[in-house]
C-alpha cells in the first residue's frame, strides 16, 4: 500500500521551494491541555512559527489519513473529542490506527515519523516523555527516547518535565546517541522551571550554531534526531520548589490509580493542572509558544545553510 497522506498545499509548496517549515504535535491538544485553552494554543503556536517566517504543519491522524498540516476543521475535531475517540499514537500503534481508518494525535515519537516522511527536518514541542522515576521497577520510558536514536528530525523542547527522572533520561539518550543541545544555559531545564540541576551534555547561544550541528549530522550520514532544549522564559517559569511537591503528589495518585503505559503521562499533568490551580497550564502554553519561535528560527538557519551547500 502507499502511505495515505495528505500534506497541505501551503506546507507542500514551502517544502518544495526550500523555505522552512516546523513541524508540531498534536498530543499536546487532545491529551495535554484542556479545551478550549488547547485549540487557542494551537492556533497561537502556528502564528507564533508564521511570524517567524516559516510554515507550521501540524501532524495527526484523521479518519485513516496522515495529515501534515490539519484544516480548521480536524483541528477543531482534535481538540473537542474525548480521550476515548481520539488515539493518542507512538510508533507502536501508529500504524494499526492509519489502517483501521481511525482518529489519533501523535506524540512526539509519532510526529517524528510523520515529518520525516514528509520531509520535515524541525519540530516544536513542550516536553518528550522519557525516563519515569521508578523505571528500574515499573520499565516506563517512553518511545520518545528511541524515535529521537533513529528519525531524523530536531525536537525542541522546554526539557524534560520534573514528573520524569531527568538524569536517567539524560543517561539514556547519551546511550542512544542522540545529542542534546540546551539553548543559552548549560543547565538543562526542567519543563516548567528553568534549572533542573542537571547539567546539559551542551550548550549553544545561537540557532545558527545548532543549525551547523544539524548539517554536520547530515554529512555524517547519521540517521539520529537532535533535542534541542529550550528553557522557559523567566517571566513564566514555576519554582522548582513550588512545583516539585505537587509533582510528587500527582505521582502518588498516579500509582494510587495504578495508571500504566500511555495513560500515565496525560494523567500526571491533568492532576498538576489541578493541584496548581491551573497555574501550569499558563507556564506550558507560554513555553511552547518560545519553542515554536526557536524551531521556526532554526529551521530558517537550516534552511538557509542547506542553500549555500
Ligand atoms: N508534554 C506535555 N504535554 C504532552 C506531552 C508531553 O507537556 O501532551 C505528550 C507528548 O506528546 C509526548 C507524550 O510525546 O506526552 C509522551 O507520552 P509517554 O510518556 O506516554 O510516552
Ligand atoms: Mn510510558
Amino acid at each position: 500500500m502507499t502511505l495515505p497522506m495528505d500534506i497541505l498545499p501551503e506546507v507542500a509548496e514551502a517544502l518544495a521551494t526550500g523555505q522552512p517549515v516546523v513541524a508540531l504535535e498534536s498530543t499536546i491538544i487532545s491529551h495535554g491541555m484542556p479545551y478550549p485553552q488547547n485549540i487557542e494554543t494551537a492556533r497561537q503556536v502556528a502564528s507564533a512559527v508564521r511570524e517567524e517566517g516559516a510554515t507550521p504543519a501540524t501532524i495527526a491522524v484523521i479518519d485513516g489519513r496522515l495529515k501534515i498540516g490539519l484544516s480548521p476543521a480536524d483541528l477543531e475535531r482534535l481538540a473537542t473529542a474525548g480521550l476515548r475517540e481520539v488515539m493518542k499514537l507512538s510508533r507502536a500503534n501508529l500504524a494499526q490506527c492509519i489502517a483501521a481508518g481511525g482518529t489519533g494525535s501523535t506524540t512526539v515519537a509519532a510526529t517524528m515519523i510523520a515529518a520525516h516522511q514528509a520531509g520535515i527536518e524541525v519540530f516544536a514541542t513542550g516536553g518528550i516523555g522519557g525516563v519515569h522515576r521508578g523505571a528500574e521497577t515499573s520499565f516506563d520510558i517512553s518511545a520518545d527516547l528511541q524515535e529521537l536514536a533513529k528519525t531524523p528530525v530536531a525536537v525542541v523542547c522546554a526539557g524534560a518535565k520534573a514528573i520524569l527522572d531527568i538524569p536517567k533520561t539524560l543517561e539514556l539518550l547519551e546511550t542512544l546517541g542522540v545529542p542534546v543541545i540546551t539553548y543559552g544555559q548549560s543547565g538543562f531545564p526542567a519543563f516548567w522551571s528553568r534549572a533542573s540541576g542537571h547539567t546539559s551534555p551542551m550548550t549553544a547561544d545561537d540557532p545558527m550554531v545548532i543549525a551547523r550541528g544539524w548539517l554536520a549530522q547530515r554529512a555524517l550520514g547519521f540517521s539520529t534526531g537532535c533535542l534541542v532544549a529550550n528553557p522557559i522564559p523567566e517571566d513564566d517559569e514555576i519554582a522548582p520548589a513550588n512545583i516539585n511537591p505537587i509533582i510528587e503528589q500527582a505521582l502518588a495518585d498516579a500509582a494510587a490509580r495504578k495508571m500504566t503505559h500511555g495513560a500515565v503521562t496525560p494523567f500526571v499533568l491533568q492532576r498538576v493542572y489541578e493541584l496548581t490551580g491551573g497555574a501550569s497550564l499558563t507556564a506550558n502554553i507560554a513555553l511552547v509558544l518560545n519553542n515554536a519561535r526557536l524551531a521556526a528560527k532554526l529551521a530558517t538557519e537550516i534552511a538557509k545553510q542547506s542553500e549555500r551547500n
